[in-house]
């Protein structure tokens, strides 16, 4: 075979076969050198003697070599580590009211598109469950150029003006002293800065909140943040923001469980998305927007262009206008995951940007950080980043460029090349921004109705339920608690007294210090508050309501479905064959996967003599990898209780609030445990083998997650 470019075989998108034309399959290939020399020996380079010194000459050591050193590019200085994957976007009804944006308009199209998860703070090696935010960035291969929607898992970002952005991630990674800690903002400079920049209240208490640690990636919304802009062919505008919603709804680990998995498996998040579509489970998200008209611009007590601020859902309600499927996993980490080169610029006609001032500064940043991250103006070339729409213009040259632009003429106007390639009118489909009326005097100040700190700040708090709000608490006590200069937990202290004086109290009672009394007002060094009290932040407005929207636990998954969940099976030799087969069964027909864990792989014989195959040791499972327990019957309960792991197993699962069902003998184990309460609804038995009662019961107690309640109990 003299070609090893073959096409893949799925090649169902339009970007599917554009990638296709760079994959190359070295089955039945020969060995080669880059130059395509085959190559005889790749074990032993070219010596003087057996013995000798290496040859200068080995041009095939030296090139291996050289290719070595020159592997590694910068990761990405905020959102390092990341995980991807290619689908596609349908659209249900026409937009064409608001957007003139094509794949807006027509239900017909399917647009190919590559979305990018990530953390933030952490370097590439990172663990995924940090406490942080999850970058959530969509690129859409349209027909009209590409549109990337970069977003985030929260709706609200830390800071107003892109101007604070470097202070901001200099204070949230590794000190830079001594490069300690690794993805994790508990410390001191982040908790500084924040604590002198009251407008990123509402956003720590996202942060604070369980949306930082979620369940999976599959299992988070997803945030445009900023206000962007629909145009329609009439060159109307409208004020949108963008919200993904996960089918398989909201949810979150404990704090305790995300540090246990980062030990245990540090890629977690990255491996479940992989599994979910390798496995055909793929992960869906309906697009949603909210549309707010121009002449409604002014007449929220936030401001559109702020954007620590969200537009809350009970005053525009999300439309949902589209869905989202993940269906193919990228083919090569670095190729594509790595070299995806997303920028919130990559617009098409149709859509437009807003004056919100960070916006305005992430049009600069993502090219300048792509030249070096990836080397090159050329980095549109790199298959991944290259548009599906026709693409011709006059910039030319430039590091690895790959494109033969033939002709003499490479400059508009020209008379020479005919004139091509030519200008587009806007019926033609030419990009022309939307003619916003700007009349205003050049000056570097905030506007005033950014001043606003606390209200939607306290919104959040206020919407969350009392489960939830425990959680914040417990994450600033657990983030300030490893703070360690005092004075900056009594800022913090301050200024979350203006959100909520009993969030406040609770965090000072686990701080050991009082509310300081002496703040009145917030300490603003970040919206240049000067001495004649200009721009102080404002306190909270009275007239603050509940937004349901803000809370996970009072949006459960709209099916309730337990589709992908992993249900561990605690067995040993001697288990009821029948009771595992039963629940087995009735957890995979709902879409949940049961584990095999045992002492021991290979397989284990069951009280009836037959053999059941093992999927996992005590030694390599953990509770904290899984959704739920299921201890079945059996005489071989008495050799599971023996087991060490087993008890850290069951006290994990049942201090992290999850579901755990037992079946007969199995049901000991859990009495036997003096911490684990006897009125427990999480906590689900039954003395019949093979009970269908309980596993209908265990199937609709998974689908709601976990059991919070029992943190009470825990108390
Ligand atoms: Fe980013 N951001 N950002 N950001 N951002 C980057 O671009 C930046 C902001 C977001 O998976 C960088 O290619 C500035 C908000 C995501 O490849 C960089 C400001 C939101 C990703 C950059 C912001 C985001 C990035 C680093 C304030 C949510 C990962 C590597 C003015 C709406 C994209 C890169 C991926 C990545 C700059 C604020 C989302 C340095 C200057 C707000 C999801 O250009």
């Amino acid at each position: 075979m003299k070609n090893s470019k073959k096409p893949n075989p799925d090649n169902s998108d339009e970007k599917q076969r554009d990638l296709d034309l760079n994959k190359s399959h070295a089955e039945n290939q020969f060995l080669t050198t880059n130059q395509g020399v085959k190559i005889n020996d790749n074990n032993n380079s070219l010596k003087s003697g057996e013995r000798g010194p290496s040859l200068l000459e080995d041009f095939i050591l030296r090139e291996k070599i050289t290719h070595f050193d020159h592997e590694r590019i910068p990761e990405r200085i905020v959102h390092a580590r990341g995980s991807a994957a290619h689908g596609y976007f349908e659209l249900y009804n026409s937009m064409e009211k608001y957007t003139k944006a094509g794949f807006l308009n027509n239900t017909s199209i399917k647009t190919p598109v590559f979305v990018r998860f990530s953390t933030v703070a952490g370097s590439r090696g990172s663990t995924d469950l940090a406490r942080d935010v999850r970058g959530f960035a969509v690129k859409f291969y349209t027909q009209e150029g590409i549109f990337d929607l970069v977003g985030n898992n929260m709706p609200v970002f830390f800071i107003q003006d892109a101007m604070k952005f470097p202070d901001l991630i200099h204070a949230v990674k590794p000190e830079p002293h001594n490069e300690i800690p690794q993805a994790a903002s508990a410390h001191d400079t982040f908790w500084d800065f924040i604590s002198l920049m009251p407008e990123s209240m509402h956003m720590i208490m996202w942060v604070m909140s369980d949306r930082a640690i979620p369940r999976s990636l599959r299992m988070m919304e997803g945030f445009g943040v900023h206000t962007f802009r629909f145009v329609n062919k009439q060159n109307e505008s409208h004020f949108v923001k963008f919200h993904w919603k996960p089918k398989l709804g909201t949810h979150a680990v404990a704090w305790d469980e995300a540090q246990k998995i980062s030990g245990k498996n540090s890629d977690f998040h990255k491996q479940d998305l992989w599994e979910a579509i390798d496995s055909g489970n793929f992960p869906e998200w309906e697009l949603g927007v909210q549309i707010i008209p121009e002449s409604d611009e002014h007449k929220y007590d936030f401001d559109l262009l702020d954007p620590t601020k969200l537009v809350p859902e009970e005053l525009v309600p999300v439309t949902i206008i589209g869905k989202m499927v993940l269906n193919k996993n990228p083919d090569n980490f670095f190729a594509e995951t790595e070299q995806v080169a997303f920028h919130p610029g990559h617009i098409v006609p149709g859509i437009d940007f807003t004056n919100d001032p960070l916006l305005q500064g992430r049009l600069f940043s993502y090219t300048d950080t792509q030249l070096s991250r990836l080397g090159s103006p050329n980095f549109h070339e790199i298959p991944i980043n290259r548009t599906i729409a026709p693409m011709h213009n006059n910039q030319r040259d430039g590091h690895m460029r790959q494109e033969i632009a033939t002709g003499k003429v490479s400059y508009h106007p020209n008379s020479l090349g005919g004139g091509c390639p030519f200008q587009a009118k806007i019926d033609e489909g030419g990009f022309a921004s939307f003619n916003e009326r700007i009349d205003a005097h050049k000056i570097r100040e905030r506007s005033e109705s950014f001043s606003d700190h606390f209200s939607q700040a306290a919104l959040f708090y206020n919407s969350q339920t009392a489960i939830e709000q425990d959680h914040i608490a417990n994450a600033l006590s657990f983030e300030l608690g490893k703070v360690e200069t005092v004075a900056i937990r009594e800022r913090m202290l301050g200024l979350l007294n203006f959100i909520n004086s009993e969030l406040a109290a609770k965090v000072a009672k686990s701080l050991g210090i009082p509310v300081p009394k002496t703040i009145e007002k917030p300490i603003n060094h970040g919206v240049g508050a000067d001495d004649n009290g200009h721009h102080e932040p404002t306190k909270v407005k009275q007239n603050i309501q509940n937004s349901d929207a803000l809370s996970m636990l009072k949006n459960p998954t709209i099916s309730n479905t337990i589709a992908t969940r992993q249900i561990a099976f605690l067995c040993a030799e001697g288990v009821n064959g029948d009771s595992v087969k039963a629940m087995k069964t009735a957890l995979q027909n709902a879409g949940a996967k049961a584990v095999i864990i045992a002492p021991h792989l290979g397989t284990i014989v069951s009280e009836e003599g037959t053999e059941i195959p093992v999927d996992q040791t005590y030694k390599i499972a953990a509770s904290v990898l899984f959704d739920g327990i299921f201890i079945p019957g059996g005489k071989g309960i008495d050799a599971l209780s023996k087991i060490k792991e087993v008890k850290e197993f069951i006290n994990d699962t049942y201090n992290h609030c999850k579901f755990i069902a037992a079946e007969a003998e199995g049901t000991q184990i859990l009495k036997n445990k003096g911490d684990i309460k006897e009125k427990d609804a999480g906590v689900l038995q039954s003395e019949t083998i093979a009970d269908k009662a309980l596993s209908t019961s265990f199937i609709k107690a998974l689908g709601r997650h976990r059991f919070w309640e029992r943190e009470k109990m825990l108390e």
